[in-house]
Order: C-alpha cells, then structure tokens, then sequence
C-alpha cells in the first residue's frame, strides 16, 4: 500500500482519484460494431460469438433446457444449495420489506383536483450475470430476487457459455431454479447486452438491463441506454474504504482490505486511521495474510495501487470518505452509530467491528450492486426500487376543472401556447354554459 501521513487537505483530491477507466474509444466501437452484428443477424451472430469469444464452436440452442437446467443444479453440493437458500431467505425478507404500495394515497391538490401515483414493475428486464472460471452466482440473488419480487413479468437471464464446454456453470443454474427463473441463455459480453436490447429469435428485448460486467458490457451498456433501453446503473472497478479509529483490530481490517483487493487488479481499496499502531499493524497483517490467498497475485496488484492514510481524527476521516464516495464503507470504530448520521456519500456501509463487507457480498440481505467510481454521490445502489416506475394519475371534477381552467389558461397563454389554454377553456365554457333545451 501507499502510506500518506496526515496530507494536508489540498492534498486530498489527489489522494482520492481513482485510476482512469479504459473506456477508450477502441471498446466502444468494438461494443458498436458486435451491437449491430447483433441487430442484423440476431441469433446466427450470437453462435458466432460464442464459437470467436468463448470458445464454444457448436454451441448449439442459446437457451438453457429445462432438463439441463434441472441437472446441472442437482450437481451443485448439499451444503452449497443449503448456504444459498439461507442467502436467499435474507436477501428476500430485506428487499421485500421495501415494497411499495400499489397505490399510494391520494392527493386532493385543490377541491376537486385528485392525484395518485401507482407502483408497476418494469415489464421486462434483463440480468445479466458474468461467467469465467468462478462466476459470481452471487450476482444472480442481488438480480432476481428483487426481479421476482417486484412482480416482473419476464425475467431475462444471460450467462455467457462455459468456455470450451458450452454449459453455464451448475452453481448458476442451482440459484436461477431456486429463484424460479426459467429463461437463461448462453450468451455474454456485448453481444448479450445487444440481444437483450434489440431481441433476437431467441432472446427477448428487455426494458431494462442489470448487472456488472467488463469493460465492453459497460460500453454495451451505454449504447443500450442510448436505444431507450434503461441500465441500473455506470459500473466499473469495486471499491472499499475503511475508516478504523484506535478500537479496530488490525487483522480484521487486513482481511476485509484484503476481500475487495483479490476482485481484480483494478479494485480500489482505500484504509483510513487515526491511530499509528493501527496503520502498522494491518501493513504487517496485510503481508502476513496476503500470501495465503488463493487469489494472491490479484490482491496484490490492486494493494499496489492502493492506499493507506492516517488522519487526525475522526471528523477528517470522515469528511474524506464523504468527498470519495465509496462504494462499501467500513466503520471499524467502537461506536459506528455515532458516525452514521454524517455519513452522505456511500453504497453501503458496514458497521463496527464484527461486520465485514463479505457479509453484505452474499447473505446479511442488502444488495451488493452498488455505485462505484464517486457514483454514490448520486446514485442509490440496486434495490427493490430499481425494478418499479411510478405512473402518476390525475382526475379533475367539474369544481376542480372550474377552479383550475384560469391557472393554466394563464400560463398557458404567457408561454404562448394557444392550443393549450383551448384545451381548458373549451371544457370551462361547457360547464358554464346552461344546459341545452331539448
Ligand atoms: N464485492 C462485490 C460483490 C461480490 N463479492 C460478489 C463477492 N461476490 C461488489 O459489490
Ligand atoms: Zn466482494
């Protein structure tokens, strides 16, 4: 790690960068080209890609079969499908604690003159899960747990085919069985995003599209987003920061450091301290623990970019977690309650000293798509929410109309929109006009 002594807050926006992300122009026309190959050819293009990029030359029907889906989840362990079922208890009884009304209450904005707004799930969506040699099944749960709960009505998941085999891992089959979801199909990378936005003969369009990937899935991404199609949200590299004051135990924070640096090379990790004898005592853990990793080469690289900042006190700690915007915020402190009010930019945060961000990663029941990148600045993480759309409601009766047609006839008028204030004073005069004699 580099180790930055009480920086001088001048000092501090530098120390808060993170390392540029390659969305060269490169990516981005290779994502375009692969999203009309896609648009023209459809499912013909996907067996291409699957033959060129995954190395699947006979891949076959793009759609998992039921038979197949059903096989590979009996592969998966007893005790595995066991954890996954406790994940998946606490990860539903969370995000279904978000539900909204259906209707929420009326509002009567003037006598007469009633609004409402009602919850409906986005129609279809699109998950799309990564593959490699140890797929993140744990993606899936985060997807389609709120996918189902909010009542979408097709759930599309997208998977790329295991390299050289052509199936998708029997891990990702058990959790896509377990959460009742039934169309999955072998394809990955952009040109997954781009069946997902365009549809194909075998893949669905969706309305909006879910899920981490790499540097091309994000270009997809946006270029989905440019065809009207919604995306969760920008993703790139993952990133914790932990904020660890005289109470922390070194050896916790090394591991949780540790946990988000063996993501990839990219991963942004980020200790603050208050406390000398803390910050020596997790750079002497990190390196006691580090070579134990099965993932070690990955950690290390991303630790080498990483950082490690003492800081006065508490309240700077703070303010530069709040100007970084973390996505997983780690409050490593003897009272993390007292700090959460002030907490303004993160994606979550994990508190005290018995809650390590794995927790949240896979079971405690929160979501882990989350900002990254100085989007907790803005953005919210995927949530219940992230699958809903507000649709509002107005209805106005004869009082209502009366009392309103002189408003918007006004403003209508003064932005010299005609046909507007016609549209009004039309139904005012009807309803003043004496009832016709027959
Ligand atoms: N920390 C990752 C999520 C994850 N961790 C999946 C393990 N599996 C991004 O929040
Ligand atoms: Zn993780």
């Amino acid at each position: 790690m580099q180790i930055f002594r009480t920086p001088a807050p001048a000092q501090w926006p530098g120390l808060q960068q993170r390392p540029q992300a390659e969305q060269n122009a490169q990516v981005l026309a290779r994502a375009a080209a692969i999203f009309d190959d896609v648009t023209q050819r459809g499912d013909v293009a996907l067996r291409q890609y699957a033959a060129q990029l995954d190395g699947v030359p006979d891949l076959g029907a793009l759609r998992v079969s039921a038979e197949e889906l059903a096989a590979g989840a009996a592969q998966v362990p007893p005790a595995l499908q066991a954890a996954i079922r406790q994940a998946i208890q606490n990860i539903t009884t969370f995000h279904a604690a978000q539900r909204p009304p259906a209707v929420e209450a009326e509002v009567e904005t003037m006598p007469g003159v009633r609004c409402w707004r009602r919850s409906v799930p986005v129609p279809r969506v699109g998950l799309y899960v990564p593959g490699g040699s140890a797929p993140l099944f744990s993606t899936l749960l985060m997807l389609g747990i709120p996918a189902q709960l909010a009542g979408c009505r097709q759930i599309v998941l997208c998977t790329p085919p295991g390299r050289g085999t052509g199936q998708v891992a029997p891990v990702i089959l058990f959790a896509a069985q377990a959460l009742g979801l039934s169309t999955i199909i072998k394809a990955g990378g952009a040109q997954a995003v781009a069946a997902l936005t365009v549809g194909t003969a075998s893949v669905p369009a969706v309305d909006k599209i879910f899920g981490p990937g790499n540097r091309y899935v994000t270009a997809a991404k946006q270029l989905a987003a440019q065809r009207g199609v919604a995306i969760d949200m920008p993703a790139g590299p993952s990133e914790v920061l932990v904020i660890a004051d005289a109470s922390a135990n070194p050896a916790f924070v090394a591991a949780d450091l540790l946990s988000q640096a063996e993501h990839g090379p990219d991963s942004q990790v980020v200790l603050l301290t208050d406390a000398e004898e803390v910050l020596s005592g997790v750079l002497t853990e990190l390196d006691r623990q580090l070579p134990l990793l099965p993932r070690a080469d990955v950690a290390r690289q991303a630790l080498a970019e990483s950082r490690a900042i003492l800081l006065p006190d508490v309240a700077a700690m703070l303010d530069f977690s709040n100007q970084y915007a973390p996505e997983h915020l780690i409050l490593a402190v003897a009272d993390p309650e007292a700090l959460a009010a002030d907490i303004y930019n993160a994606g979550s945060v994990f508190m005290g000293h018995l809650t390590p961000e794995a927790v949240g990663d896979y079971a405690s029941g929160t979501n882990h798509t989350l900002p990254t990148g100085g989007y907790a600045r803005s953005y919210s993480g995927v949530s219940l929410d992230s699958f809903y759309k507000k649709i509002t409601f107005q209805q106005l009766s004869p009082a209502g109309l009366t009392a309103l047609a002189p408003v918007v006839e006004a403003m209508a008028e003064a932005e010299g929109l005609g046909a507007h204030a016609h549209a009004v004073a039309l139904r005012r005069e009807a309803l003043a006009a004496p009832p016709a004699a027959h």
